[in-house]
């Protein structure tokens, strides 16, 4: 017969009364304590302990089928982390309970309300209820108690916890063209992004040293354009069923994905493929050079546009999102007219496509019909130009948010040309006070793979400072606080370490490595 959780709540505290006090903190019953990243917006503490079991079951009380498949998810998270494998069930109002309810405005908001025994989550949207079981998931210790009839429980703390981002784009970018990664290991960077929130993720998928991405009806973009990466490495693409394969694994964890075809510059590997686009009058050579602002598409002539179309066209088609990120950054070579005519034209095709133009803040030069976003990352005055025509801003800003500058003199990997970047200088800004909130999107950190070649050193960049960038979208500037964020940051290594992620072991983070 299952105990009730007063009765477990008071075995336990006889059991460990005489116990060394780590035991303690196995059971730790003040929710406002829990190290939950990002900071939810209001937490209010109850005092006790939820305790979760093998016999524990999660219903579902929904219109909506998809809420299905995030007790699914959260079943599954559960068995990676405590080995027992809870049972989604058809009954309704179980202890553990995803419930669809109104009166949520945000779509991404939820609701937990946890007691001694009921742990009832509710939102409006699947999506919700996806955000509210990353909480969930954090909430469950990495180690359980076990009973002196040696029956193990997790211990929640009980209380409210009321929650919703601060903007409702949270992103980051991978860089594929540089470095090539496979399906498998933007899945396992999905699956800890997913964790902190993320809703978004954009990736990069052409640039001067590969083309990563098949184009059906232009083949030779990646049978001549994606044979290697900088430094000369093997190289690699995506098939568009690999590509369709991360969108949908993407849209499982309520992540969008926003392709990037960056142009009229960083297009060397569309040229090599295709030399009549390539606008730069010189002979077109393979380069696997960091090299960039060499090269250009020939933005006058109208074959271009074709090519330009196709390739639109059929990403597009495989990208259930509704972004289509034109890069526009560092068209050196393109003269300004030129750069301001291709622009306006792409922004034609993208919408006949059916999508919203992103570009790099240079794209805000142009004269857009809009929707569009500009990417602010490096020129104030392009982002505030693209304010003034009604554009929207994702936030990057270069020194603050670039996954790819090093972090300090000890740094292995990453470049420095905006500045090093350690751990609290990352976190430490306010995205909400650079431009007025109302023409912020939201908040995205770029990582540029120039200097990573696999999983590992990506994720050396990545982590933890990806972390603190799913905190300044989510949580409000009142319920941010370096100090706090610190600890909290330190706690997450056990959840690093268990599923396999390199990070880099920061000087200013007490990580107990
Ligand atoms: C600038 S940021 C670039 C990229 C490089 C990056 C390296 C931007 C829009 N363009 O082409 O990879 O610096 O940090």
């Amino acid at each position: 017969m299952k105990l009730t959780t007063s009765a477990l709540l008071l075995l336990i505290l006889l059991t460990f009364s005489c116990q060394p006090k780590r035991h303690i903190d196995f059971a730790p019953t003040d929710l406002k304590e829990a190290k939950v990243i990002p900071e939810p917006l209001e937490i209010t503490a109850s005092g006790s302990g939820f305790a979760l079991d093998k016999y524990t079951e999660i219903s579902v009380v929904a219109e909506d089928e998809a809420f299905e498949d995030v007790a699914d998810y959260l079943s599954d998270k559960i068995k990676d982390r405590t080995g027992v494998d809870l049972k989604v069930t058809s009954r309704s109002y179980t202890q553990l309970s995803i419930q669809q309810a109104s009166g949520f405005d945000n779509d991404e908001a939820y609701v937990l309300i946890i007691k001694e025994d009921s742990l009832i989550l509710k939102a409006g949207t699947a999506a919700g209820a996806f955000r509210g079981i990353q909480t969930i998931r954090q909430l469950i210790p990495e180690e359980a108690i076990t009973t002196l009839a040696d029956y193990p429980i997790w211990v929640i703390p009980t209380g409210t916890i009321t929650d919703e981002p601060q903007f409702a784009f949270r992103s980051t970018m991978l860089d594929v063209a540089r470095h090539f990664f496979s399906v498998k290991d933007v899945k396992k960077y999905l699956d800890i992004l997913a964790y902190y929130k993320y809703n978004t993720f954009h990736i990069h998928l052409t640039d001067d040293q590969g083309w990563r991405i098949e184009i059906k009806s232009w083949p030779k973009l990646t049978e001549v354009g994606s044979t290697t990466g900088v430094g000369g490495g093997p190289g690699g693409f995506y098939t568009q069923e690999d590509y369709q394969e991360i969108v949908a694994y993407a849209a499982e964890r309520h992540i969008t994905v926003i392709p990037e075809v960056d142009m009229p510059g960083h297009t060397n590997s569309a040229s090599l493929a295709y030399p009549f686009l390539n606008g730069n009058g010189k002979e077109i050579e393979l380069v696997t050079s960091m090299a960039v602002g060499y090269s250009t598409f020939d933005t006058r002539k109208d074959t271009v546009y074709a090519f330009i179309d196709d390739v639109i066209r059929e990403i597009s088609a495989i990208t259930s999102g509704p972004y289509f990120h034109i890069g526009g950054d560092e068209s050196h070579v393109t003269e300004k007219d030129d750069y301001v005519y291709f622009v306006e034209r792409v922004e034609k095709i993208v919408k006949k496509y059916g999508k919203t133009m992103i570009g790099w803040d240079e794209v805000a030069t142009a004269n857009l019909e809009g929707p569009a976003v500009a990417q602010w990352w490096n020129d104030k005055e392009n982002a505030q130009a693209g304010i003034d025509q009604g554009m929207k801003l994702i936030l990057s800003p270069a020194n603050k948010a670039y996954l790819d500058m090093k972090y300090d003199d000890n740094s292995e990997f990453g470049l420095r040309w905006a500045g090093l970047i350690p751990v609290d200088t990352a976190y430490i800004w306010n995205p909400e006070t650079l431009f007025p909130m109302e023409h912020v999107l939201g908040v995205e950190a770029p990582l540029w793979g120039e200097t990573i070649r696999t999983i590992s050193e990506l994720e050396y960049l990545a982590f933890p400072r990806v972390i603190g960038y799913a905190e300044l979208g989510w949580s409000t500037q009142e319920n941010r606080n370096w100090e706090d964020y610190k600890k909290r940051l330190a706690h997450h290594r056990l959840f690093l370490d268990a599923n396999g992620v390199n990070y880099y072991k920061s000087p200013v983070i007490e990580m107990e490595y």
